[in-house]
């Protein structure tokens, strides 16, 4: 029985959120790497977990928390104050961050590139939610506009969202960034070296490792293929 946090999913954008701010910590923990698509968030085990059947799922002191917003925001709560603290203090940047975690979740996540995700085909998931090139056409157009006040915060030569401190804010808004680069949805010029500044991070680096898909998966799998429990000690 371990006290570590449990981490359920790899391979998504959504799941590569958890495992970075887990490594931006540098909190050990173990991971569960079930994938999507696959049946393993079908299982019995997994539905007693999670009703919803998605991951990601972080699993810590006895609490179960789903949404990958979520779990790094209750990282960030939880170790705030800490050296490499993920949220900033004070109420005036505390609700600056919220309001930027919720307009990325809500505006570039849900709004747009989940949009043009489901149904588009580069790298998308079309053969799923169906093919709808006009759908995909305006959510990309949307995510764009929406892009626009990311721009217009980071042309004034911030590092990061909320300035000088990386915070969740910046693995909900780079994990957005990089599925629109792989969606072939065009970025803002100053979110190109914003995401070469925070994917060249150590903990970003790790973390993509630890988010990998397990080698020689195969699309659909037997729910047994790869619940074994991998131990991650960030460096
Ligand atoms: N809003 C949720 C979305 C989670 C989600 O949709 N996860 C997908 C993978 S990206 C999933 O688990 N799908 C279930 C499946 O396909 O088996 C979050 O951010 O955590």
């Amino acid at each position: 029985m371990t006290n570590k946090p449990i981490l359920w999913g790899v391979g998504t954008p959504r799941t590569l959120r958890t495992h970075w701010a887990l490594h931006e910590l540098e909190l050990p923990y173990a991971c569960r790497p079930i994938l999507p698509r696959s049946g393993e968030t079908k299982t019995a085990e997994y539905t007693a977990l999670n009703i919803r059947q998605k991951i990601p799922l972080l699993q810590d002191e006895g609490r179960t928390i789903g949404e990958s917003a979520v779990i790094v925001a209750y990282l960030a709560q939880k170790y705030r104050g800490s050296k490499r603290s993920l949220i900033p203090e004070g109420t005036d940047p505390y609700t600056k961050w919220l309001e930027w975690c919720f307009f990325i979740v809500a505006e570039l996540d849900s709004a747009s590139l989940n949009i043009v995700r489901r149904h588009g085909t580069k790298h998308g998931l079309a053969h799923i939610y169906g093919y709808a090139p006009e759908v995909v056409e305006q959510a990309s157009k949307y995510f764009q506009h929406q892009l626009a006040f990311v721009d217009v915060a980071l042309k004034d030569g911030r590092d990061y969202l909320m300035g000088d401190q990386f915070t969740t804010a910046d693995i909900l808004l780079a994990s957005c960034l990089i599925g629109a680069v792989d969606f072939g949805v065009e970025i803002c010029d100053s979110a190109m070296p914003y995401l070469e500044r925070v994917t060249s991070r150590n903990a970003y680096r790790s973390a993509s490792k630890a988010n990998c898909t397990p080698v020689g998966a195969p699309a659909v799998r037997e729910p047994s293929f790869s619940t074994e429990e991998r131990q991650i000690d960030p460096d």
